[in-house]
C-alpha cells in the first residue's frame, strides 16, 4: 500500500508542476508513470482479502435462481458482446456482433456471411468498445443493444428479443468509430464520431501524412432508428475539423436535442500523439445542436456525396442477412451554419464526456487531468447567448472555459476517464492511474467516497446510468490488469469486472468476475426489462427460408449443374436425410439445415467431414446452410454437435463422394438404405 501511496504522489507532484511549465516533459513523465503503476510491483498487500465473506453474500444468487440484471459488456478486440448476470458474475452468452463465431456458425453459414460484409469485403473482426441500450423518454426500452466497431467504422443493432445481430451499418467518411454508437435520449439517432481524423472517401487520399492540417477532416454522423422495427438509415454527417472524436452522450431534460462529443489531439499532431497531441492545455468537448442539423437536412442543406457504405440486414422470417451496398450521404459543413456547433475548452485530452440525470451538467475528463470540469448546460447557452467566446478553432466558435462551467472537482484521483450517475446527485468517476472509483457529488463538487480498484480501471457502469433514472443499486469496474487476482494463465492473464454495492451510500466491494476480450463499457438493465419478451424457438410455418424443409417428407436432394443442395431436417435424434451418394468430385454442396423441433433451448449442430468454414447451430425452426467443398473422392460421415438427447452420439450420417465421371447416380435416404447394396458403381 505504502508503495502506491509513493507513487500516487510522485504523479501528483508532476501534475502540479505541469500546470506551470511546459506540459510536454511532464506529458512524458506520466507515462512512464503509468506504465509503472500498471505494470509495477504496486499491489496493495490486502487485495486479495478485499472481499468479507458477508460482502460475498450479497452476490451470491442461489443455483436455480436468476440474476437481477442484465450486463452487456463489450468484448473490445474479440469483436463480440458478452452477456453477464447480475450480481453474481455468471457468463450467460456471448453475442457475436462483428466477428465470426465458430460456436454458432455466425459469419461461417451462407446466411450470416453478408452480416459481415463492408465496402472493403467481407471482414470477420473488429474492435468493439461500447454497447448502448435503446431509450425511449430518456430510460431504457429494453428493445435493442447497440454496438460500435472502432476499426472499420460500423454500428451494429442487436435485438434483445433474440439476442442476436439484426443489423449492421457502415459509416462513410470515419475512421475508428469510437465516440459512438450513444443515443439520442428518445432513440431518435445513434452517433458515430470519427476518432482518426482522415481526407473524406470522395477527396484524393494519396497525400503526404504531414498535410494532416490541410487535407484530414472529422465527421460526426447520425443514424436514425425506426422506433417500431429499429431499422438503421445514415441520416446525415456533420462535417468537423481534422481533430480526433472520443466519446459522446446526448443532452436531455433541459439539453434535448444537443449531443456532447470530448475530443482531443486539437494539436492535429499526426506523428508521437502522446507527445504531440499533449501540448495544448484544453482540447474541446464539442456541443452540437441536432435538432438544427435535422432541420437544415430537412431544408434541402447539405451536400449530397456520392459514398459506398454498406448496409446488412438480418431478415427473421428468411433467416438470411443481405448485404447492400449504400451510395447516398448528406454532409453539412459545421463551420457554414452558425449555432450548429460550439467547442468548450476541456482541460488535458478528454476521454470521457457524459451528461448526469437532469440533463443540466456536462462532465469532461481529462486522462491527463488532476481535476474533473463539470460544465453547465445553461451557462453554455448564456454564454452562446451573449457571445462570450475565445475567438474560434477552425471557424466554429470556442466558448469561454469559465462562461460554460459549473465548477471543478478538486483533487478527486489521477487519470479520469468515465462518469456514470446514480439519480440521486451523485457521480462515480472512473481514475485510470490512481486505480479506482471516485463517488462525489454534482452540485457541491465535494468527493464523498473513494474505492480502490484492481487495477487500472476503465470504464464503469450503473444500471441506467447514463439515462434519466439510474437504476442505482451497483456499479461495476471494467479494469484493464488483473494481475495477482486470478490463477496465471500463461502471458496473457483475463481482464476483470469488479462489482460494488453502493446501496448503503458507500461503495463496497462485493464481486470479482473475468471478462471475455477488453472490457471498456458496458450497460446494465434490470433483467424483467427484457426476459419476458426473450424469443423461445422460431415458428416453422413463418420460416421464409428458400431452402426451408419444413417436414421430413419434403426433405431432397437436387442438383443443377456441379450445385447440389441438400434439403435436410434435423429433430432429436437423426437427419433426414442421413445418406447422400451420388456426389461428385467438383461439385458444391450446400447443406440446407432446417430444425423442426418447436420446443426450447433444442439446437441441433451440424458439421461435415472437412468442411473448411465451422459447424452450423440451428435454432428451432430454423434453417441455416453450410457450403462444403469435397477435395477427396471417399466416405464422409456427418453428424450433430450440440448434445441434443440421450441418442445425440447416434445423430449422425454419411455422404459418399465419386470421382467427377463416376456414374452412381445421386440418391439420398433415412432408414430405407438407398440406394441398393450392389449398384456398386463407384469411382475405383
Ligand atoms: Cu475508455 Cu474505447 Cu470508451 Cu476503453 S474507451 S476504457
Ligand atoms: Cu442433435 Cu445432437
Amino acid at each position: 500500500m505504502k508503495e502506491t501511496q509513493g507513487v500516487i504522489k510522485i504523479i501528483a507532484f508532476t501534475f502540479k508542476n505541469s500546470f506551470m511549465k511546459d506540459f510536454r516533459m511532464s506529458a512524458i513523465v506520466i507515462f512512464v508513470i503509468f506504465a509503472v503503476a500498471g505494470l509495477g510491483s504496486c499491489k496493495p498487500k490486502n487485495a486479495a482479502t478485499a472481499v468479507s465473506g458477508d460482502a460475498a453474500q450479497k452476490a451470491y444468487v442461489a443455483p436455480g435462481k436468476y440474476d437481477e440484471f442484465y450486463n452487456f459488456v463489450s468484448g473490445g478486440f474479440s469483436g463480440q458482446v458478452a452477456v453477464y448476470g447480475i450480481p453474481s458474475g455468471r457468463l450467460l452468452r456471448v453475442i457475436p456482433v462483428f466477428a465470426q463465431d465458430p460456436e454458432s456458425g455466425y459469419g461461417y453459414s451462407e446466411e450470416t456471411k453478408p452480416m459481415l460484409n463492408t465496402s472493403h469485403g467481407y471482414i470477420p473482426w473488429d474492435d468493439q468498445h461500447h454497447p448502448e441500450l435503446s431509450q425511449t423518454n430518456g430510460d431504457l426500452d429494453g428493445k435493442w443493444l447497440f454496438a460500435n466497431s472502432n476499426n472499420t467504422p460500423r454500428v451494429a443493432r442487436i435485438d434483445l428479443t433474440t439476442f442476436r445481430t439484426a443489423e449492421i451499418i457502415e459509416i462513410p467518411n470515419s475512421a475508428g468509430n469510437h465516440s459512438s454508437p450513444f443515443t439520442t435520449d428518445n432513440g431518435e439517432y445513434i452517433v458515430a464520431g470519427t476518432r482518426f481524423s482522415v481526407p473524406m472517401d470522395n477527396d484524393n487520399g494519396d497525400v503526404p501524412i504531414n498535410s494532416y492540417k490541410k487535407n484530414f477532416k472529422g465527421t460526426v454522423s447520425f443514424i436514425s432508428v425506426d422506433k417500431t422495427s429499429g431499422s438503421m438509415k445514415l441520416a446525415f454527417q456533420v462535417l468537423m475539423p481534422g481533430i480526433d472524436f472520443d466519446l459522446a452522450h446526448t443532452g436531455k431534460g433541459p439539453s434535448e436535442g444537443w449531443f456532447f462529443f470530448s475530443c482531443y489531439n486539437t494539436e492535429q499532431a499526426n506523428t508521437l500523439l502522446e507527445v504531440n497531441a499533449s501540448q495544448r492545455d484544453k482540447d474541446f468537448i464539442l456541443a452540437l445542436n441536432w435538432k438544427m442539423a435535422e432541420q437544415l437536412v430537412k431544408e434541402g442543406k447539405g451536400d449530397r456525396q456520392n459514398v459506398k457504405y454498406a448496409h446488412n440486414v438480418y431478415d427473421e422470417n428468411t433467416h438470411t442477412a443481405t448485404s447492400t451496398i449504400e451510395t447516398q450521404s448528406v454532409m453539412l459543413d459545421a463551420k457554414q451554419f452558425p449555432g450548429l456547433a460550439y467547442f468548450i475548452p476541456c482541460p488535458k485530452s478528454p476521454h470521457g464526456c457524459d451528461v448526469d440525470p437532469t440533463g443540466s451538467y456536462i462532465v469532461g475528463s481529462g486522462k491527463l487531468a488532476a481535476l474533473i470540469p463539470v460544465f453547465s448546460f445553461d451557462k453554455l447557452q448564456k454564454a452562446i447567448a451573449a457571445k462570450t467566446f475565445d475567438g474560434e478553432y477552425a471557424g466554429i466558435p470556442v466558448v469561454k472555459y469559465e462562461a460554460a462551467l459549473y465548477g471543478e472537482v478538486q483533487k478527486p484521483g489521477l487519470g479520469p476517464l468515465h462518469t456514470e450517475f446514480d439519480g440521486q446527485g451523485n457521480a462515480y468517476t472512473s481514475m485510470f492511474v490512481s486505480s479506482e472509483i471516485v463517488k462525489w457529488n454534482i452540485k457541491d463538487l465535494k468527493v464523498l467516497d473513494r474505492a480502490p480498484c484492481y487495477y487500472s480501471i476503465g470504464h464503469l457502469c450503473v444500471p441506467g446510468g447514463d439515462t434519466k433514472h439510474p437504476d442505482a443499486k451497483y456499479v461495476i469496474a471494467y479494469n484493464k490488469i488483473t494481475k495477482d487476482r486470478y490463477l496465471p494463465t500463461g502471458p496473457e492473464l483475463a481482464q476483470s469486472a469488479q462489482l460494488f454495492d453502493i446501496s448503503s451510500g458507500k461503495m463496497e466491494m462485493i464481486l470479482d468476475f473475468p471478462t471475455v476480450g477488453e472490457p471498456h463499457y458496458a450497460q446494465a438493465i434490470a433483467a424483467d426489462k427484457i426476459r419476458n419478451s426473450s424469443v423461445k424457438f422460431f415458428k416453422i410455418e413463418d420460416n421464409k427460408n428458400p431452402f426451408v424443409t419444413k417436414g421430413e417428407g419434403q426433405a431432397k436432394v437436387v442438383r443443377k449443374g456441379n450445385t447440389v443442395d441438400v434439403y435436410m431436417t434435423c429433430i432429436r435424434s437423426h437427419f433426414t436425410p442421413d445418406n447422400i451418394e451420388g456426389i461428385k468430385m467438383g461439385d458444391e454442396v450446400y447443406f440446407h439445415v432446417t430444425n423442426i423441433e418447436q420446443d426450447w433451448d433444442i439446437p441441433h449442430g451440424f458439421a461435415v467431414k472437412g468442411n473448411k468454414n465451422a459447424e452450423l447451430l440451428v435454432m428451432p425452426g430454423e434453417t441455416q446452410t453450410l457450403k462444403w467443398v469435397p477435395e477427396k473422392v471417399g466416405i464422409y460421415p456427418m453428424y450433430c454437435t450440440d448434445f441434443c438427447s440421450a441418442l445425440h452420439q447416434e445423430m449422425q450420417g454419411y455422404v459418399r463422394v465419386s470421382s467427377a465421371g463416376s456414374p452412381v447416380a445421386l440418391s439420398y435416404s433415412t432408414g430405407t438404405n438407398l440406394p441398393p447394396a450392389d449398384s456398386t458403381g463407384g469411382s475405383k
